[in-house]
């Protein structure tokens, strides 16, 4: 019997090992000696930083799966659809923390408003989208994020973007280096992005502003990033009291050469009615729109009119509809703030008012 046992440990026993080694993790990929990490040492050593220190903490940076997957293409074919899109940001939940942000920061957006021409709503609605007002700033590591993207780019994807990324991983060394941060510590989203207005490390010495005065940028102080929000915007062109969207019929036989230029404003408002496309609302003269399409799955699409400034909104984040979702959010916070200062008006002073 004795021996039996042993026999049947003597079998089980390489397959309990291995079945200890399936549920092993494997080792994570690092860039230590990769040539292409060397090379952007060198590149590094050239434009004055430490040699060593790039190449220890590049030495450290994994490769990270889960991030070249963000970056493949989605299977083809698929509409998008506006209205699933719309309800992730637009939520009470959402809105809620909104109102509760603009509360306590009221003062601040509107300097900020004030300052750099940018509507509070607009700047409401980008950090809502963005952190849900600070509460989600990505949990990779940043210098794990671009190392990946940088010397890891997905070859299927449509465009190759690597270089982008190797110039944000030099930008974010760089930056590290000025404010003495400890790289490896620095927490993002899975494209680099950091702090509650998630700018790439590339965007920081551009548009980051130290608004509260004290001397440093922390995109992690909700000042610095209400005003750095503002700036980033009036630097790519906003321009005051324009209107993003417009309201529009469209014939649908004519659709092709008006959404031919996506996004970017290419149309007068004559140029828009020779396709059959009407605004439905006075648009300011002198300006030049784009014919937007919203996709709805398998409903109808909708259509609008975007402004120049709707395509400010989109170098934050190139998709009409992240800028639309910026919008509604930011309206529907502003608007329940509204609501609320309303309700909590005593009765009567309305009309106490009116009599001022
Ligand atoms: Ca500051």
């Amino acid at each position: 019997m004795k021996k039996i046992k042993l026999y049947l440990v003597g079998l089980l026993f390489p397959a309990l090992l291995s079945l200890a080694h399936a549920s092993e993790l494997p080792a994570p990929e690092t860039y230590a000696g990769r040539a292409e990490a060397e090379a952007f040492v060198e590149d590094m050593a050239q434009r004055g930083l430490d040699a060593d220190w790039v190449r220890q903490t590049l030495g450290q940076a994994e490769k990270l799966e889960t991030v070249r997957r963000m970056f493949r293409p989605l299977a083809g074919g698929q509409r998008k659809n506006w209205q699933a899109y719309r309800e992730r940001f637009v939520e009470p939940a959402r809105t809620g923390a909104g109102r509760a942000f603009m509360q306590q920061h009221a003062e601040v957006l509107t300097r900020a408003s004030n300052q750099f021409g940018v509507p509070v709503e607009v700047i409401v609605g980008i950090i809502g989208v963005e952190t849900y007002y600070g509460r989600i700033t990505g949990n990779h590591r940043v210098v794990d994020a671009l190392a990946t993207l940088a010397f890891d780019y997905p070859p299927e994807a449509a465009r190759d973007r690597s270089a982008y990324f190797r110039e944000q991983l030099a930008e974010f060394f760089a930056w590290c280096a000025k404010e003495q941060c400890q790289p490896l510590e620095l927490r993002g989203s899975y494209a680099g992005a950091m702090g509650i207005p998630q700018f790439m490390p590339g965007n920081i010495h551009l548009f980051g502003t130290d608004f509260d005065g004290d001397g440093r940028i922390d995109l992690n102080n909700p000042v610095d990033a209400i005003g750095s929000v503002a700036r980033f915007l009036a630097r790519h062109g906003w321009v005051r009291e324009l209107e993003p969207v417009f309201p529009v019929s469209v014939e649908q036989a004519q659709l092709g050469p008006l959404l031919a230029p996506d996004i970017l404003p290419t149309f007068t408002p004559e140029r828009l009615a020779l396709h059959g496309a009407q605004a439905l609302a006075e648009l300011p003269p002198r300006e030049v729109y784009a014919l937007v399409e919203l996709q709805n799955g398998e409903a109808a699409s909708e259509y609008l009119l975007g402004s120049r400034n709707f395509f400010v909104l989109t170098r934050y984040n190139r998709s009409s509809y992240y800028a639309m979702a910026v919008l509604h959010l930011g309206q529907a916070v502003t608007a329940s703030e509204a609501a609320a200062a309303a309700a909590s008006q005593p009765e009567g002073k309305a009309a106490t008012c009116v009599q001022c």
